[in-house]
């Protein structure tokens, strides 16, 4: 095959660029001025995306509306397209969707994370006005995929919807509204790589003749491949024609480290030469594969997969995010140095896989069955359909290898306590029956992609062979979190090595919760303490390395996201993500960076949560510096603390912070980094630098209150001159166990404030001076019933009714309130605050006495401020 210069190829392309704005083949985005309302009598102006649930998935109120949402919009037609075929093309509508032309229903779609055409050309009327109206419905729906996970089903139209007229000749838009070509590559080796082109034809006319022309070209735009063929269609046919080329010598791999791509351009012309349609894609040579003894294999080579999972949804717009606020995502995904993402549990804006394409991400992709199943013929179809819309739509882009279609299946099996033996026995084989036709359908239309599934921590995977279906499987393991120790992760593993040695395995989900307001130095399963998260990602990191057979892990989650049903130390929030829900990074993002970006030399101080740091006495405060440099100088306020060998990315330095600023300095030979921080250092009582003392009562760690603007401390048993409780039993999640706290708190954001408290403590001290103290204490009742989480599964979900415990308040002998009873006298899991003003005028300080008259008191902390 000749090689054409450069110049004379760009002459081609933007020959073939103009003629294409010549042509007829067009896509509007129509997403501006929809109407939309809940009821059809209220309407409002909205664009796409859209969601009703932005708002309603994140208040008080437990639940969001899942519904009916209409919406309808006019666009005008013009008699001068007349002779073309229209299409509308729905990018995503969660989760059904009803679409009606000029008041004529023409398709109903199924499914809230993949695209459909539907055809409109006879509904139309030219030089005029058309009338779109869609019915979409996000209610539970026992034949629609996902019937249930932790995370929330925003109702609305939320990805970009477009009008498209085409000549009536044009690559078929009704293969499962993919793009109407499919690209494979075979014997793809350093030597050389062969590349076949399916296309899908379609004619809406009688006979026609046609041209196809593809192109491959490098990326300096060098023509290296070209074919063509003249085309005879039949009428009202679907043209299936099948390109394979000639091998490309030497061509350049893509892969993470050198996403090197090629494009294709596919261009069906008339026997005029008139374009009709033109199309292009990413080319990327690549190949993956697999080995249940050595990992995972890119190009011939092994390479640990490590990476994120990702959810699609943002701080405030719900699932209606903006394209370009996701495709920062990828970006700081990229800049953290992951290799991989599996983009879950639902299929993406499509968007972003080509942007995985150009920054050379590997991306695991799936369809949303997930927890379980239903035996319906629909779900079954529903999930089929889905199936082939997610490959066909995501086929074609290279930095695709892994196709799964299902997450956890077992889970509502193994937590269902309501049905029969027999009922259990009949959900087993339904969900095993529905993984054989997904995996057979998957190896069938993707036949050189690795498929895959994921599964939680149940022997039920083993037991069923479910596990030895997909080429890769995935344990979601949560050792440390929801399950025993951190440490038992490699051991699982290897165990599981041993009994399934033929079988390749991914870590594709681990994390612990973490709100970067709490921070400890004694960081313990289930604190939500940013510490904690440190050390669970850094152990597992290390046990995952160690151990060749592993192909890789992806951590739960990138970013915080929204589950309406939880509460973690934010409501309706899970807060597994290296970033917050806004993407504000937590630590542990750059401690990722520090081990996986051996590029640019960086450091990282990490102290971001600490918005303000209260230290005590002669207490000194880890931080943990983060590097991808071996060796480290670490100075405190001008002071050298030593020398440090960075191991795992990390040096763990205790720090002697004085009151006021604090610099903290870490230098190499080649860069250095500086912190300044404010630390509130609390010698003793003097109330000479600080005015207000706050502590978490019942906690072991540290809470920043931003409202109020201060740190509480951690609690401890009294000593004397100091503070502490001289009785009572630490209640929540200071324990090793969840104890099923009160969560999703009303009337406060401080919920690490009450979420820990001390039950049956009589009597706590605060050894002030004597003077005027403000003394707020702060209280819930945390014997309400915990919203049903089976994610928390050490959590016990007995029934915990509304206590009745009553107890009196006093400070220094003066009764603050008579017959507290928390359960009777305010609305269920509030947040209370009860403020007064004490005069303390004996060396005792102040004694807070809670007398117990039915049950035992609680409380959950205390703020003095020195008036
Ligand atoms: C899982 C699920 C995921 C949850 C996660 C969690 O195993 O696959 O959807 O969000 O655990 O945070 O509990």
């Amino acid at each position: 095959m000749p090689h054409i210069k450069y110049k004379t190829l760009s002459l081609a392309f933007m020959a073939c660029v103009a003629s294409f704005f010549l042509s007829h083949a067009q896509s509007k985005i129509i997403n501006s001025g929809w109407q939309y309302s809940e009821d059809k009598t209220h309407w409002q102006t909205v664009n796409i995306p859209h969601t009703w649930n932005a708002r309603d998935a994140f208040d008080d109120e437990s639940g969001y509306r899942r519904g009916l949402g209409y919406y309808k919009k006019q666009i005008f037609v013009s008699s001068k397209d007349e002779d073309q075929i229209f299409w509308l093309k729905f990018n995503a509508v969660n989760q059904e969707a009803t679409v009606f032309v000029n008041g004529k229903e023409v398709t109903n779609h199924k499914g809230g994370y993949t695209a459909f055409n539907v055809e409109i050309t006879s509904l139309l009327n030219f030089d005029s006005y058309n009338l779109i109206e869609v019915v979409v419905d996000n209610s539970h729906n026992d034949n629609i995929p996902p019937l249930d996970a932790d995370f929330t089903f925003y109702g609305g139209i939320y990805r970009d919807v477009e009008l498209i007229n085409v000549p009536k000749q044009h690559f078929s838009l009704k293969d499962f509204a993919s793009d109407g070509f499919y690209i494979d590559y075979y014997n793809v080796s350093k030597e050389k790589a062969g590349v076949k082109v399916k296309v899908l034809i379609d004619n809406f006319e009688d006979k026609a003749n046609t041209h196809l022309d593809l192109k491959i070209l490098d990326e300096e735009g060098e023509i290296i491949r070209e074919d063509h063929q003249g085309l005879k269609l039949k009428a009202n046919e679907t043209k299936i024609v099948e390109f394979d080329y000639p091998e490309i010598k030497n061509p350049k791999l893509w892969s993470p480290d050198y996403p090197y791509l090629y494009k294709l351009v596919i261009t069906l012309t008339d026997k005029n030469g008139t374009i009709l349609d033109q199309k292009h894609s990413n080319l990327g040579f690549r190949w993956a594969s697999v080995d249940p003894e050595k990992g995972f294999f890119l190009n011939g080579k092994p390479i640990k997969l490590i990476g994120v999972n990702r959810h699609q949804d943002y701080k405030d717009y719900g699932n209606a995010v903006p394209i370009e606020l996701q495709k920062k995502d990828i970006h700081i995904i990229k800049n953290m140095g992951a290799n991989v993402i599996r983009f879950a549990h639902y299929p993406h804006a499509r968007e972003l896989y080509k942007l995985c394409d150009e920054l050379g991400i590997l991306v695991w992709t799936e369809i949303p069955i997930v927890n379980k199943v239903t035996d319906s013929d629909t779900f079954f179809e529903v999930s089929h359909t889905m199936q082939n819309e997610h490959i066909k739509q995501y086929y074609n882009y290279p930095s695709v290898v892994m196709f799964g279609y299902m997450n956890e299946i077992f889970l509502r099996w193994a937590f269902d306590n309501k049905s029969t033996e027999k009922e259990k026995e009949d959900l087993k084989i339904t969900s095993l029956k529905l993984a054989r036709e997904l995996e057979d359908l998957t190896r069938k239309l993707a036949p050189n992609h690795i498929t895959v599934m994921a599964g939680h921590l149940n022997e039920v995977y083993n037991e069923t062979g479910i596990a030895d279906l997909p080429m890769i499987f995935g344990w979601n393991l949560y050792f440390g979190w929801y399950d025993a120790q951190i440490e038992d992760l490699g051991k699982f593993l290897d165990d599981q090595h041993q009994r399934y040695p033929k079988r390749s395995m991914l870590l594709s989900e681990y994390g612990p919760g973490a709100d970067v307001r709490i921070f400890t130095k004694t960081p313990k399963k289930f604190d939500f303490s940013t510490n904690y998260q440190a050390k669970l990602h850094q152990s597992y990191y290390k046990q995952i390395t160690n151990r060749s057979f592993m192909t890789g892990m992806t951590a739960w989650n990138f970013a915080d996201f929204g589950s309406e049903f939880r509460g973690d130390a934010i409501p309706h929030v899970n807060q597994k993500g290296l970033v917050q829900y806004d993407r504000t990074t937590k630590d542990i993002y750059y401690w990722y960076k520090s081990v996986l970006d051996d590029g640019v030399p960086f450091i990282h101080i990490a102290t971001d949560y600490l918005s303000q740091l209260t230290v005590l006495e002669d207490d000194t405060f880890p931080i943990q510096i983060y590097s991808n440099l071996k060796d480290i100088n670490v100075s405190l306020n001008g002071n050298s603390l030593g020398d440090f060998k960075v191991e795992n990315g990390v040096v763990s330095v205790n720090m002697p912070f004085t009151n006021g600023d604090n610099t903290i300095k870490v230098s190499t030979e080649i860069i250095s980094e500086e912190k300044r921080m404010k630390v509130n250092r609390i010698e003793t009582f003097d109330f000479k630098n600080f005015k207000r003392f706050g502590v978490n009562i019942g906690a072991h760690f540290n809470f920043y209150d931003e409202e109020q603007n201060i740190t509480f401390v951690p609690d401890q048993a009294y000593k004397k001159g100091w503070f502490g409780y001289k009785n009572g039993t630490a209640f929540g999640i200071t324990k090793d166990k969840n104890q099923g706290l009160p969560h999703n708190i009303k009337n406060t954001n401080a919920e690490p404030l009450f979420q820990t408290l001390l039950e049956g403590c009589n009597e706590y001290k605060v050894d002030v001076p004597e003077g005027n103290y403000q003394v707020a204490l702060y209280f819930v009742e945390p014997h309400i019933k915990p919203t049903e989480n089976i994610y928390n599964l050490s959590r016990s979900t007995s029934e915990i009714n509304k206590k009745q415990r009553i107890f009196d308040i006093y400070i220094n002998d003066n009764l603050i309130e008579k017959n507290l009873n928390l359960a009777e006298q305010y609305p269920e899991k509030y947040g209370v605050e009860i403020s007064s003003e004490i005069n303390v005028n004996t060396s005792e300080g102040l004694t807070i006495n809670l007398k117990a008259i039915e049950d035992k008191a609680v409380i959950s902390g205390i703020l003095i401020e020195k008036l």
